[in-house]
């Protein structure tokens, strides 16, 4: 539907760029990803960095939904970065204006200016701090690890600690980073490893980079394409895209692996943003140049006349049984409770628990706060997640956790659902 103009346009910017492999999906899967993070830039919702910073490095045409997200996004952080913002956020924030061709050390917005960069190496700083004195950070390693790559890209002090922190991490035998998070450590420690000459440095993020490689590798081959679940795939395959040095002579079959990202319909924009750097054939490490360089070259995008569907309500759906407990083993007063609710088949998680609440609200009551990959259940049963203890409720099905949350995962027939008070 966007035309022939904007494929040869998405070609064009492909061949400029110097693509390792020569992975990357084909223009329909480009553009069509592309307009759907288009399609969910709503005005008054949050906006979102990395829906930014993926339209940037996929070479998204300067379009008006651009702008008005740029926009937004310098108006936020103006407004939350310094006092309710995390490190994370304020990196991806920093990626998100960077890549936009704008300075994240002047960001203007109603009348004000502020520097994002020395907020964020005060709020890594703390992160820095937290890990050597506690052990853990103050968020996450997968926070610590868009921070440390957000500081590296823009040529800031304050990577260098972070780097060493989850190299280390990531070679200690008991510590089982998730697959996402050794992805983001590792375009951090591929930053970090060009820009230093501190040979005890060097070589012990040399010695992660191969880990961390290698092991996607063999992840890759044991999953035939699969690296951790489909989303972190995309995470995972935007690393590979960039390290290809460190797991040299061994070969990377980027084929395999985006075929298995090429079958999968991501809906939310959140996966989309994750994965569709790698498809175009570029990595968050790739932010310092595209914004400013390709987009001129791109007709605008026309907006799409995406057909309704409608409704075609005329048989109900056939409802299904699904069983749900919520469990705290962990804090305060221990608590067990299981009910079977019934919904429309095809239903969403989120039915359930609304369900299960309209039927015994003083037990099943739940509360949800919106992010960027939907609505996260941040309490139940007046217990509510903190992350000063590291406490979240953790939602599992025949004892192995989901891979989804409860606005996105569609129960079958008959599942059991456990809600399970527990830390990260
Ligand atoms: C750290 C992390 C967590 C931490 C967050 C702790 C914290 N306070 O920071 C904890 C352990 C709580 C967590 C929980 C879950 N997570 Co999680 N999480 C991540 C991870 C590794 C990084 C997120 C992050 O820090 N981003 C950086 C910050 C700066 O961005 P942010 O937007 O502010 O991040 C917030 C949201 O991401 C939110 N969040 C984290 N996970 C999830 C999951 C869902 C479904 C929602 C709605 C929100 C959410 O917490 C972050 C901090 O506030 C991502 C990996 C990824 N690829 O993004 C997975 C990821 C987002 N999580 C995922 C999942 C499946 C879950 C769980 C549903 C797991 C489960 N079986 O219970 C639960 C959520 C259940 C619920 N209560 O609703 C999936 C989501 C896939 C999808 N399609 O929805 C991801 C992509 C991992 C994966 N590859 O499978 N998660
Ligand atoms: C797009 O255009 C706007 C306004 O013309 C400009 O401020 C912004 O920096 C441009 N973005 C990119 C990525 O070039
Ligand atoms: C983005 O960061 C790079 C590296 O520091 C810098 O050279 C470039 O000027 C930055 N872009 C903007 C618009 O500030
Ligand atoms: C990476 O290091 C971990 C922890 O030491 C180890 O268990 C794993 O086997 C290593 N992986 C590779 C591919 O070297």
């Amino acid at each position: 539907m966007l035309g022939v103009a904007f494929s040869i346009g998405v070609l064009l910017a492909l061949a400029g760029s110097t693509v390792a492999h020569n992975c990357v999906a084909s223009y329909h899967v480009v553009s069509k990803m592309l307009q759907q993070l288009e399609d969910s830039v709503k005005p008054g919702e949050p906006p979102n960095p990395s829906v930014l910073l993926a339209m940037n490095l996929a070479g998204a045409p300067n379009s008006s939904v651009q702008n008005q997200l740029l926009q937004e996004i310098e108006k936020e952080a103006v407004k939350r970065a310094q006092k309710d913002m995390t490190s994370g956020e304020v990196a991806l924030y920093v990626l998100a204006l960077n890549s936009s061709c704008k300075d994240p050390r002047h960001v203007q917005a109603m009348g004000k200016s502020i520097d994002l960069i020395s907020i964020l190496q005060e709020k890594t700083d703390e992160e820095v701090a937290s890990l050597v004195m506690k052990g853990v950070p103050k968020t996450t390693l997968y926070s610590v690890s868009l921070d440390a790559l957000s500081l590296c890209l823009t040529k800031a002090g304050g990577y260098q600690a972070p780097s060493v922190i989850l190299a280390k991490w990531v070679l200690s035998p008991d510590s089982h980073l998730d697959v996402d998070t050794r992805a983001v450590a590792a375009m951090a420690m591929a930053c970090a490893y060009s820009h230093t000459d501190l040979r005890d440095v060097r070589e012990l993020l040399l010695k992660a980079l191969r880990n961390v490689t290698n092991g996607f590798l063999d992840e890759q081959e044991k999953g035939h394409g699969m690296i951790g679940n489909i989303y972190s795939t995309g995470l995972a395959l935007q690393a590979l895209q960039a390290t290809g040095k460190f797991y040299a002579p061994r070969e990377w079959d980027c084929a395999q692996a985006f075929s298995v990202v090429y079958k999968h319909d991501y809906q939310l924009s959140m996966a989309i943003a994750q994965v569709l750097p790698a498809l175009a054939g570029r990595s968050y490490l790739d932010v310092v140049s595209p914004g400013c360089v390709k987009t001129s070259m791109y007709p605008s995008l026309q907006p799409s006349l995406s057909p309704n569907p409608g409704t075609t309500g005329v048989h109900k759906a056939p409802t299904i049984e699904v069983h749900y407990s919520i469990i705290n083993k962990l804090q305060g007063k221990h608590f067990s409770y299981t009910t079977s609710v019934q919904v429309p088949s095809g239903s969403t998680l989120l039915k359930v628990l609304q369900a299960a609440e309209a039927e015994k609200p003083k037990i099943f009551s739940f509360q949800t706060e919106q992010t960027s990959w939907g609505p996260m259940v941040v309490s139940i049963h007046g217990l509510a997640a903190n992350s000063n203890d590291r406490t979240y409720w953790q939602f599992l099905s025949g004892g192995k956790p989901l891979q989804e949350g409860v606005g996105t995962y569609k129960p079958h027939d008959g599942e059991h659902i456990e809600a399970i008070f527990s830390t990260y």
